[in-house]
């Protein structure tokens, strides 16, 4: 789990990436506002958030893109390339695959001339290297509030190429990831100029997902 997500950092700093560390303990602003999340959102309800405070101002952050937002507002002007691992939390009732705190990370691009085919380059090298060369990838339309277009990446199931087993609950791909281009709106709440840049982003749950990569043989 640990080497796997060392393994992955790796991978990114060797991209370019820098690797940020910031609070658990976030504003609202930053968790949801400034990522383009309604305010009658179902994420921000009190059944789903842990919220610090009673105004629901402060809050346990459900993401680590509130990491990525103050790298923005830090950094200011692009090019900008982060990774933002860490652990975070959820009012998920507990079962195979969920608990109320689990590990995320996020990375992100901004530059000029950005694209979708810079997200899916960089995210099917990424994965090549985390399980091995030939690997097999999709990407599925998708929604977020924060990204348009969104996608979801599947990775073809390594135990049985495709053809169904358990492992892959006999679908033959097994979802890794979401991602998509950040909404404009959320460069410009954050100070960056969407008409002269673009940037993609993506967000992985660790547990979920980077248990397949440790499992399989290189
Ligand atoms: C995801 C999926 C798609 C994301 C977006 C951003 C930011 F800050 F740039 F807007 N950070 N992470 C993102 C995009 C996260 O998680 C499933």
């Amino acid at each position: 789990m640990n080497k796997a997500l060392d393994e992955a950092k790796d991978i990114f700093i060797s991209m370019g990436f820098k690797i940020l560390d910031g609070p658990e303990v976030e504003l609202a602003d930053y968790n949801f506002t400034k990522l383009n999340i309604a305010e009658n959102h179902p994420s921000r309800d009190r059944s789903d958030t842990f919220y610090v405070t009673d105004d629901e101002e402060v809050l346990l952050r459900t993401q680590t893109s509130p990491m990525q937002i103050r790298a923005m507002e830090a950094i200011g002007q692009p090019p900008i390339r982060i990774l933002a691992p860490g652990r975070v939390y959820r009012k998920d009732e507990v079962d195979a695959t969920h608990s109320p705190m689990f590990h995320q990370v996020e990375g992100m691009v901004i530059d000029k001339n950005v694209t979708m085919a810079d997200l899916k380059g960089t995210l099917n090298a990424v994965m090549e290297q985390l399980f091995g060369k030939g690997t097999v990838t999709r990407f599925r339309p998708h929604h977020f509030p924060f990204t348009e277009p969104s996608c979801e990446m599947d990775v073809q199931c390594h135990k049985c190429g495709g053809v169904g087993c358990p492992t892959c609950k006999g679908e033959g791909w097994i979802e890794l990831l979401g991602a998509g281009m950040i909404h404009p709106r959320v460069l410009e709440m954050s100070g960056i100029d969407p008409n002269e840049y673009s940037g993609w982003a993506f967000g992985i749950g660790l547990e979920l997902s980077l248990i397949h990569i440790s499992e399989t043989t290189r």
